[in-house]
C-alpha cells in the first residue's frame, strides 16, 4: 500500500529512496473489527518532489555517463514517507521484503536486487529505519537527516549521509549568539530528534560562556491550538530579543501563522537549516514578523540540465499517481473524468484528495513554465543538492566496487566483490572510502561515522515589498578540529526599529562601581547592580565583587577607583591656620613691644618694683608659648611632634615658676604687711632667691622633658580608624604618664601661684600686682578646665586647633592681666609711676 515512482524494469541494480511528499497521515478512528490499513496522507508537499525528482535526474545522469557504471543500468524505487515513522518503517520493511510479502526476503524487491536506501527524511524516520536496515548492515544514505545521534555508528551502523551532523549547526548557532553578544535568547525546538538534540546541544555550547536560556518552548506534534498559543504568549511576554527555533518548517509554520496574527515584532528568529529557506515560512505576509531572520543553510549546489528535468515533468509522461496529485494541486484543476475515475481508484486508498481541487478540469495545456511554484524553484538548491550527492555517492562506491581488480581487492585473500551479487557490507566497504568531485567542484567523502565536513552559508532574511529574499552574509565550515566563521556585519538587515543589531540580554552590564547581585531564583543572566560600599571598588564592568582599597586608600565617589585618602592636618595655608599664627604672631609683637617699653622704662619704679629680670623672664617665657603654637600648624613630622608639647611646657614652667617667685615675694610682704612690720618683707626675700625659685621650677621641668624625650617620644601617627575617607595626621603623644606629669607640673606650679596670689591680693600697693597676677590664673585655669573637654570631643585638624586656642587665650589672658594694666600706667599714667606710690619697700628690693 505504499505510494511512490518506481523504475526497475531492465535494470540490473536498484536505488531505494523515502520521501515525504506527504505533511502528514491522517489519524482515522481505528475500528477494531475492520482488517487494519495503513494510515492515508494528506498535504501535497512540492519541495520533496523536487527532491525526488533530484534523484531520478541523479540516476538518469549516471546511467547515461560512461564514466560511472558503464555497464550496469540503475533503477530506483521511491516511497512515501508521510514525514511519520510508521510509514518510513513500513516502506523500509518493504523494501527488504520485496513487495507486500511479510517475510523478510533479501532484496528481492521490484525484480532487480536493491543496492542502497537513500533518505527515510527527518531524522526521526532515518532513526528508526536505520535500526532497521543496520539489522542487515544494509547501506543507507540520509539526504536530511542530521541529527548528531545518527553518528553513533554502534547504535547505526550501516547509516551515512550527505548533510553535515546539528553538532556542527548548534555550535555555529552558539557561535552565531557569542559574535553578537546576547545573552538572553529564548528557544524553540520541535517535537522530535531533530529539534530536542539540535537545541540540547545548542544550550550545552551556550551554557558553557554563561549565556542564560529566557525560555525553551517545544512544539506540539500534532496541531494543537491552545499549546501554540501558549508558546506565541511566552514569546510576547519575554524579554528575550533573540529566539533560536529548531525545527523544520512543517512543524513550525503553525506556530508562525499564529505569530504573524499577533502584533509581535523586534524579535531576531535564528533558523535551523530546515526552515531558513522554505517557502512555507519565508511568505511574504509574515516579513514583518521574520524579516531579520538569520541562519544556516547548507551548500548549495549546482545540478546540470535539473531545471529543464523538472520542466519534463507531466502525469501523462509516466502515468503517476504522485503525478496527477501534483498536478492537480499545481494548477488547481481536476483531471478528466475517465483519467480521473482511474486515478481517484487507485488513489481512495491511500490520499485523501484535498477538498480545495476545484472542478475545473486539467486541460492538457497546462505547463509548468507558466507557474511559479516551489516545484519548479531552482534558486535554492541545498537539500536537493544533498539527494543528488546522495545519489552520486552510491553510484561512486558501486562503480568502486565494480572496477575491483581480483587478487586486489579488499576483501580477505584480496578477492573482490561481484556487482551484480554482492553483500551489503561489501558495499559499506566501498561507501565508506567513497571520495569523488561534484560538478560544483566540491569533493565528497566521508568520515569514519559516516559525516561530511560542515559547511553552511549564513543567510539573513530581507524583504523588498511583495517577497522576501535570502541575501548570504557569511559562511560557517566546521571540523572536528575546529571552526571558523565569517560574517559581513554591514550587509544584514535587522528587523528593529533603528535597524541595528537588537539587544538581547536580561539585565544590563554592571558598570564599574557596581557589583552584579543575583537575584534568588533568576539565571545567572539576570541581576541587579548594587554599588560598592564605601572603601570598596570595582574598575571593570560586570564584576562579581568589590574589592576593599588598600590601607592609604579610600574609593572614590563613583566607586570605580581607589584614590589616596586626603591627609587631614591643620595647613599653613588655610584660613584657620593663618588666623591662628597671625594671632600667636601678634600676641608676640605685643609682649616684644611691652618689653621694649620696659626697657626704655626699665629706671622707673614700677618696672623695677618686684624683679625686673622676672618680667623680662616672664614677657620671654610668653613670646616662647605664644609661638609654639606655630609648631602646631603644618604637616606634623618627627621633630614638631617632639617640639611642640615640649616647649609648650617648658614656656609655662618658665612662666609659672618666675611669677610664683613674684608671688612668694608678694605673699610674703603681705604677711609681713598684716604683722605691721614695713620693710621686713623685702628683707624676707632677696632678689636672688626669687630668681632661685623660677630656677628650680624651670629645671624640674627640663628634667621631666629631657626624661619624657628619650624614654617615650613623642610620634606621628596616621590615624586611619576615626575617620575612613580621610587620614588624620596627627602626633601621638608617646608616654601619656610623662606628658601627665610635664602639664602637671605646670598646674601644680600654676596652684602654687595662685594661691600665692591670692594672700598676696589685698596688697594695697605695688600696682595691685597680686589682684592683677590672681586674676590672671584665674584666666589660665578657666581656659585650660574648659579645654579638657572641648579637646575631647573633637577630631581631626579641629583639635589642634583648640589646644592653639588655649594656648593663645591663656598667654593672652596672662599678657593682659600683668603686664597690660602696667603698661597702661607707665605710658599714660606716668605721674604714678613714683616711688611714693610703688612705697619704699619696691625701691628697697633692687637697690
Ligand atoms: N534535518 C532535519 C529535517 C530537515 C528538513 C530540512 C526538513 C532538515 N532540513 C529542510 C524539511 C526541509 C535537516 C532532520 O529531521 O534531521
Amino acid at each position: 500500500d505504499i505510494h511512490g515512482f518506481v523504475e526497475s524494469e531492465n535494470h540490473e541494480l536498484i536505488i531505494g529512496g523515502m520521501f515525504p511528499f506527504h505533511f502528514r497521515t491522517i489519524l482515522t478512528n481505528e475500528s477494531s473489527w475492520e482488517e487494519p490499513k495503513s494510515p492515508k496522507c494528506e498535504g501535497f508537499n512540492f519541495r520533496s518532489l523536487r527532491w525526488a525528482r533530484a534523484m531520478m535526474h541523479a540516476i538518469r545522469e549516471i546511467n547515461n555517463r560512461t564514466d560511472i557504471l558503464p555497464n550496469i543500468t540503475l533503477g530506483y524505487q521511491i516511497f512515501d514517507s508521510c514525514f511519520t515513522i510508521s510509514k518510513a518503517v513500513e516502506g523500509t520493511l518493504t523494501f527488504l521484503t520485496g513487495q507486500n510479502e511479510t517475510m523478510p526476503n533479501f532484496r528481492c524487491s521490484a525484480g532487480a536486487p536493491l543496492a542502497a536506501v537513500i533518505g527515510a527524511g527527518g531524522s526521526a524516520l532515518s532513526i528508526a529505519t536505520a535500526r532497521i536496515l543496520g539489522l542487515y548492515y544494509f547501506p543507507q544514505v540520509g539526504y536530511f537527516s542530521s541529527c548528531s545521534v545518527l553518528s553513533d555508528k554502534f547504535q547505526f551502523p550501516s547509516f551515512l549521509r550527505t548533510i553535515p551532523s546539528d553538532v556542527y549547526q548548534s555550535k555555529a548557532m552558539a557561535q552565531l549568539v557569542i559574535y553578537f553578544g546576547w545573552t538572553w535568547v529564548g528557544t524553540i525546538a520541535a517535537d522530535d530528534d531533530y529539534g530536542k538534540y539540535g537545541i540540547k546541544l545548542f544550550k550545552e555550547e551556550v551554557e558553557k560562556v554563561g549565556i542564560c536560556i529566557a525560555f525553551s518552548e517545544t512544539l506540539p506534534r500534532i496541531y494543537n491550538k491552545d499549546a501554540i498559543q501558549k508558546i506565541v504568549e511566552v514569546v510576547r511576554k519575554s524579554t528575550a530579543n533573540v529566539i533560536v527555533v529548531f525545527s523544520t518548517d512543517i512543524d513550525l509554520s503553525a506556530l508562525m501563522e499564529e505569530m504573524a496574527n499577533t502584533n509581535i515584532t523586534g524579535k531576531t528568529w535564528i533558523a535551523s537549516e530546515a526552515w531558513i529557506t522554505s517557502a512555507l515560512i519565508a511568505k511574504p505576509s509574515y516579513s514583518h514578523l521574520l524579516r531579520g531572520t538569520i541562519g544556516f543553510a547548507v551548500r548549495k549546489g549546482n545540478i546540470p540540465n535539473f531545471e529543464q528535468f523538472l520542466h519534463e515533468t507531466h502525469p501523462e509522461n509516466t502515468e503517476d499517481d504522485l503525478l496527477y496529485e501534483f498536478w492537480e494541486n499545481a494548477f488547481n484543476c481536476t483531471y478528466h473524468a475517465d483519467r480521473k475515475a482511474l486515478y481517484t481508484d487507485r488513489v481512495n486508498d491511500t490520499i485523501t484528495r484535498e477538498s480545495h481541487i476545484s472542478s475545473r478540469h486539467c486541460t492538457e495545456n497546462e505547463k509548468l513554465r507558466d507557474i511559479n511554484n516551489t516545484y519548479t524553484d531552482v534558486s535554492e538548491l541545498r537539500i536537493t543538492y544533498s539527494v543528488y550527492k546522495a545519489v552520486y555517492t552510491i553510484a561512486h562506491a558501486l562503480h568502486d566496487l565494480d572496477t575491483c581488480v581480483a587478487g586486489d581487492g579488499p576483501f580477505p585473500s584480496k578477492s573482490c566483490a561481484y556487482i551484480l551479487d554482492f553483500e551489503p557490507w561489501q558495499l559499506m566497504y566501498y561507501l565508506r572510502h567513497v571520495k569523488f568531485q561534484t560538478f560544483s567542484n566540491e569533493s565528497v567523502h566521508l568520515d569514519e561515522s559516516g559525516d561530511v565536513d560542515a559547511y553552511y552559508d549564513i543567510l539573513n532574511w530581507q524583504n523588498s515589498s511583495d517577497s522576501i529574499f535570502f541575501v548570504k552574509i557569511g559562511k560557517y565550515t566546521g571540523t572536528a578540529s575546529g571552526y571558523d566563521m565569517k560574517i559581513t556585519n554591514s550587509s544584514i538587515l535587522w528587523n528593529t526599529e533603528n535597524f541595528l543589531s537588537p539587544h538581547s540580554v536580561c539585565s544590563e552590564s554592571c558598570l564599574p562601581g557596581t557589583r552584579k547581585g543575583i537575584r534568588q531564583g533568576e539565571p545567572v543572566c539576570c541581576f541587579d547592580c548594587i554599588q560598592c560600599a564605601e572603601g570598596e571598588i570595582t574598575n571593570g564592568t560586570d564584576e562579581r565583587e568589590c574589592v576593599a582599597c588598600l590601607s592609604d586608600y579610600w574609593s572614590n565617589a563613583a566607586r570605580n577607583e581607589c584614590v589616596l585618602k586626603e591627609v587631614e592636618f591643620l595647613a599653613y595655608e588655610e584660613a584657620l591656620g593663618i588666623t591662628l599664627i597671625a594671632l600667636s604672631v601678634f600676641g608676640a609683637l605685643i609682649v616684644i613691644a611691652i618689653t621694649v617699653v620696659y626697657v626704655m622704662h626699665r629706671k622707673t619704679a614700677l618696672v623695677q618694683a618686684n624683679d625686673r629680670e622676672l618680667s623680662f623672664l616672664i614677657q620671654f617665657s610668653l613670646v616662647i608659648t605664644l609661638l609654639t603654637s606655630i609648631l602646631f600648624v603644618g604637616k606634623p613630622v618627627e621633630w614638631s611632634c617632639m617640639a611642640r608639647q615640649t616647649t609648650l611646657a617648658l614656656g609655662f614652667s618658665l612662666c609659672l615658676s618666675c611669677l610664683l617667685g613674684k608671688t612668694i615675694v608678694l605673699m610674703l610682704s603681705a604677711r609681713a604687711a598684716k604683722s605691721k612690720t614695713p620693710g621686713k618683707g623685702g628683707t624676707l626675700m632677696r632678689p636672688l632667691y626669687q630668681k632661685l625659685v623660677g630656677l628650680i621650677g624651670i629645671s624640674i621641668e627640663v628634667g621631666v622633658v629631657t626624661a619624657y624625650l628619650l624614654l617615650y617620644p613623642p610620634w606621628v601617627y596616621k590615624n586611619m580608624e576615626s575617620q575612613n575617607v580621610k587620614i588624620i595626621l596627627e602626633c601621638n603623644e608617646g608616654s601619656i604618664e610623662f606628658l601627665c606629669s610635664m602639664f602637671g607640673f605646670d598646674v601644680f606650679l600654676a596652684i602654687l601661684s595662685f594661691i600665692t596670689a591670692f594672700v598676696a591680693r589685698k596688697l594695697p600697693d605695688n600696682f595691685n600686682e597680686a589682684k592683677f597676677i590672681t586674676f590672671g590664673m584665674l584666666v589660665f585655669f578657666i581656659v585650660w578646665i574648659s579645654f579638657v573637654p572641648a579637646y575631647l570631643s573633637t577630631r581631626g585638624k579641629f583639635k589642634v586647633a583648640v589646644e592653639i586656642f588655649a594656648i593663645l587665650a591663656s598667654s593672652f589672658g596672662l599678657l593682659g592681666c600683668i603686664f597690660v594694666p602696667k603698661c597702661y600706667i607707665i605710658l599714660l599714667k606716668p605721674e604714678r609711676n613714683t616711688e611714693e606710690i610703688v612705697g619704699g619697700r619696691a625701691a628697697t628690693n633692687d637697690k
